[in-house]
């Protein structure tokens, strides 16, 4: 094993980012661990007691940049510096444009764009130092608009082009990810509003990729250091 890295996770209470937790902690990586349930956090880093790595728990509400920058200050006072940045926090409210309250739209955008600006912001500096690396959590809605769901496809579009922008600005300092998952099950689609889209949506959920399966992605980009730079990866369900 290398040199574990120092790893912050925003949104790692819950799915993806809980399973990234639990997947880099596993190779031997120290992981800091973000999110606003700090009851979920303390459970995950009781999960990592045994596993060769470390994750420690830090409360952190991605919409709020005081927040976002004394968690990642906190981080970096404890372990010296920051090699990997997941922005991984984010949420959808599927439903209808005629139809969506303003608010959740204002709520995708603060925490999937804003959350992921504030994270970057606060991330770069120590990253730059590091030669680090950006993982950006985008969405097949980053590549493909779909129906009902047009405001959260423009927020995975807006965090494509920011890794686009880092990785053409920092070519020779920063290593720069965009995973794209296509559906996966985790609690995600439950924060739907719209009962009988949710409904609907659910199934597909129910059958996409196991998050585990997306935490493999990102412990495979992480790990490749050295060899390479997985720039943008596109990962689907199988078929059932
Ligand atoms: O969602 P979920 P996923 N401040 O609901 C956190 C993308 N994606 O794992 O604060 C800080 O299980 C929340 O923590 P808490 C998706 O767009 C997914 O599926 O404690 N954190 C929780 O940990 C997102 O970018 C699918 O409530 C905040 C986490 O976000 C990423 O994958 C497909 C927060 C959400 O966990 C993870 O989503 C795709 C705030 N203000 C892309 N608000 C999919 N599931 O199918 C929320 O293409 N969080």
């Amino acid at each position: 094993m290398n040199t574990p890295l120092r790893i912050w996770i925003t949104g790692a209470s819950s799915g993806i980012g809980q399973a990234c937790a639990l997947k880099l902690a596993g190779a031997g990586h120290k992981v800091w661990a973000a999110a606003r349930s700090t009851d979920k956090l303390h459970s995950l880093a009781a999960q990592a007691a045994d596993l060769p790595g470390e994750i420690l728990p830090h409360e952190c509400d991605v919409t709020d940049p005081a927040s976002v920058s004394a968690c990642a200050r906190a981080m970096t006072e404890a372990w010296g510096g920051m090699d990997v940045v997941i922005p991984n926090a984010g949420i959808g409210y599927f439903n209808p444009l005629t139809e969506a309250p303003l608010e959740e739209w204002h709520a995708m955008i603060d925490v999937n764009v804003t959350g992921v600006l504030s994270t970057l912001h606060a991330a770069l500096p120590e990253l730059l130092k590091a030669k680090g690396h950006v993982i950006n959590i985008g969405s097949l809605a980053a590549r493909q608009v779909f129906p009902n769901s047009g405001v959260y496809c423009a927020t995975k579009h807006a965090v494509l082009a920011l890794s686009e922008s880092l990785r053409t600005e920092f070519r020779n300092d920063l290593a720069v990810t965009t995973l794209n998952p296509g559906a996966v099950n985790t609690p995600f689609i439950d924060r739907t509003t719209n009962d009988e889209l949710r409904a609907n949506y659910r199934p597909q959920f129910d059958e996409g990729m196991e998050p585990e399966y997306v935490a493999d992605a990102v412990l495979f980009a992480v790990e490749s250091r050295g060899r390479g730079v997985v720039s943008e990866l596109t990962i689907r369900p199988d078929r059932r």
